[in-house]
């Protein structure tokens, strides 16, 4: 088990406050689960009815059943800042990559197999981050990409994301946020 830097906790910090603890009360649970549906489907223009809004709940919930099954250690089903902290301490990748996985097919809302400038920009404002800075961050972390972001480039940046500790390294931006 390594220790998290300063920096590293800062953008899990982020990822934290803009994804999982939308409703602010210091844990993640099924009502930010909740919360976080609407937005996103709100954010692609998704109504109840559609077999998006189906499909978007079911990637989320898959993603809160991973994110809790790995690091809600004392089993109160919710997620502390603490239990983050220590689940990206440990060198396990396993849960990590299906979280991943489902980020991008979050992302990649026309399911063409790359994340374009609006899709990215789109789901961060739903998330609350604004529009310039995450038009800042999309550049930052596609700009040898042609604008895009394919899956492989996908993979490089979000492992870039949870394990560097260099500040100018893309992947840092691959959340929306221009800025630590
Ligand atoms: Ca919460
Ligand atoms: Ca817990
Ligand atoms: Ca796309």
């Amino acid at each position: 088990m390594s220790s998290l830097s300063t920096f590293r906790k800062a953008k899990l910090i982020h990822v934290f406050n803009t994804f999982f603890d939308i409703n602010g009360s210091g844990e993640i649970d099924e009502k930010d689960l909740e919360i976080a549906v609407k937005r996103v489907c709100e954010a692609r223009g998704w109504k109840p009815s559609d077999p998006e809004y189906g499909r978007t709940q079911k990637t989320l919930k898959t993603v809160w059943n991973v994110v809790t099954a790995k690091a809600d250690t004392d089993s109160d089903n919710q997620v502390s800042v603490e239990e983050w902290y220590r689940a990206w301490k440990e060198d396990d990748k396993e849960w990590s990559h299906i979280f991943r996985d489902l980020m991008f097919l979050l992302e990649d809302a026309s399911c063409d197999g790359h994340i374009d400038v609006d899709e990215y920009i789109a789901l961060y404002k739903a998330m609350g981050l604004t529009e310039e800075g995450s038009r800042e961050a999309f550049r930052k972390c596609a700009e040898k990409n042609d604008g895009e972001i394919r899956k492989e480039r996908f993979d490089e940046l979000w492992e870039e994301y949870f394990t560097s500790d260099n500040p100018n390294a893309p992947g840092n931006f691959i959340f929306g946020k221009a800025h630590f």
